[in-house]
């Protein structure tokens, strides 16, 4: 069975099914089906099926220029089912992991792929989970499901998970030249799920169990959630010893070996960072051990957005201004710069906090016309110069690129900068820094 599949992967015959036509899902599907396999999108969303099949991409990394010829020549379709599943020789799943309210993690989308999975397996196929998750997920959950029909996994079919390590907008790294990391249920399932992988992407990394591989992940993005946390950290130490972080940042980053940059911020956004590690702690939770410091890297980051609406604060009382009644205009809503991703992006609760105090708030972001949260909502300032004339307290929360950053602090009566914009933005490799205005 094994020499079957491996066969077939190698002649490009195998056909590949992925399920979850996200910005995870369609890079992985056009990435192997560019290296010539037959491939199927799976998505329940028929919009997006119907989209795809007319060769247009809704997912910023792949152009619909770079999709359409795959559909014409069919090497790629999508489709709202999963009866396809039947006569694919590979399948992986690449669906969302979101937390619940209460930081638990909320599996419906992978048990809903695996259950209709088993209901199409057959003897040979290959199954890969990449969505990000608590480690024991592929065995302890994924496994019964795909076995209900009597297959056992690691001898009628293969089992794997794969982490993805996709960077939205990111153009350097790519699918095919990001390491792969995989881990199988047995090493005959890794040796399967490795030579499929390594048709399409450059290096492929094997471990030694799925278990390792969803650890992987999860110390990849806790590793940043915690430097973030520490270097958000030293910024508020910083300021209470009347030092610039960013000057003491700098420096520390001349050092060759032994840092890693990181940059103080307005809180921690995103669709990863603010939640993976919880995916972990949540785990530790269940053999009764608490995993410290993605507990106060949670608290430290979370905290982040009031410790800046209290510099506000400050700045306008320096000024003569309550809160109550002030105009502040908010710059980039989005979670970091140059997207417009919302998700989970410390703006959304800095404008809560200053709308709770009273505060006029307006915002402006090049990338994000309009925005809901907890309830209210809030149009894009159409003209920046304008807005800010207006402003009693213009807060920078995104440092987007597209900014004329020192223009904007020459307009701003009063400016507060939770980022590093006053001298162009913040460009890592600076060492020697402008004197601050
Ligand atoms: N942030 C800081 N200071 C930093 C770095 C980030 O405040 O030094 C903030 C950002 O503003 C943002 C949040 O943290 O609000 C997350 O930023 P991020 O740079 O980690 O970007 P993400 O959330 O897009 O993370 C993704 C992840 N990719 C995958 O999970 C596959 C992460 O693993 C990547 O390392 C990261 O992109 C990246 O390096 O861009």
């Amino acid at each position: 069975m094994k020499d079957v599949v491996l066969s077939r992967i190698s002649d490009h015959s195998a056909a590949v099914a992925v399920i979850g036509m996200g910005y995870v899902g369609l890079p992985l599907a056009v990435a192997f089906a560019e290296h010539g396999f037959r491939v199927v999108g799976v998505d329940v969303d028929a919009r997006k099926v119907a989209l795809l099949n007319a060769g247009e991409s809704y997912v910023e990394d792949i152009s619909s220029t770079r999709l359409a010829p795959l559909v014409a020549a069919g090497a790629f379709r999508a489709i709202a089912g999963y009866d396809v599943l039947s006569q694919c020789d590979a399948v992986i799943i690449c669906v969302p992991t979101p937390l619940g309210k209460t930081h638990d993690p909320d599996m419906r989308y992978v048990i809903a792929a695996g259950k209709s999975v088993a209901q199409h397996i057959h003897p040979g196929m290959l199954v890969v989970l990449e969505s990000t998750t608590y480690p024991g997920t592929t065995d302890e959950l994924l496994r019964p499901l795909l076995e209900r029909g009597g297959l056992v996994a690691g001898k009628d079919f293969f089992l794997a998970f794969s982490p993805e390590r996709i960077d939205p907008g990111r153009t350097d790294y790519v699918v095919e030249n990001t390491p792969k990391v995989v881990g199988g249920l047995t090493p005959v399932c890794c040796e399967v799920a490795v030579a499929l992988y390594s048709q399409a992407i450059q290096t492929v990394v094997p471990v030694s169990s799925t278990q390792t591989a969803e650890m992987v992940k999860l110390l990849e993005n806790t590793f940043r959630a915690v430097n973030i946390a520490l270097v958000n950290e030293v910024a508020i130490m910083c300021d209470k010893l009347g030092l610039d972080v960013w000057e003491v940042i700098d420096a520390a980053a001349t050092k060759p070996y032994g840092f890693a940059r990181f940059t103080p911020g307005p809180g921690v956004g995103g669709h990863c960072i603010p939640l993976d590690p919880h995916y972990l702690s949540w785990k530790l939770k269940t053999l009764n051990y608490t995993a410290r410091f993605i507990q106060l890297a949670g608290e430290i980051n979370s905290e982040m957005p009031r410790h800046w609406v209290t510099k506000v604060q400050d700045a306008l009382n320096d000024a003569g201004k309550a809160v109550k009644g002030s105009r502040i205009l908010v710059l980039g809503v989005a979670y970091k710069k140059d997207v417009g991703d919302v998700r989970e992006s410390p703006a959304l609760d800095i404008i809560e906090l200053l709308r709770g105090k009273g505060a006029l708030v307006s915002y402006h972001d090049p990338y994000v016309p309009a925005i809901s949260h907890n309830g209210y909502g809030l149009v894009g300032e159409p003209d920046l110069a304008q807005a800010i004339a207006v402003a009693d307290c213009v807060l920078v929360v995104t440092d987007h690129s597209a900014y004329d950053w020192p223009a904007i602090h020459r307009q701003a009566k009063l400016l507060v900068d939770t980022r590093r914009t006053s001298d162009g933005g913040d460009s890592p490799q600076r060492t020697q820094r402008t004197q601050r205005g």
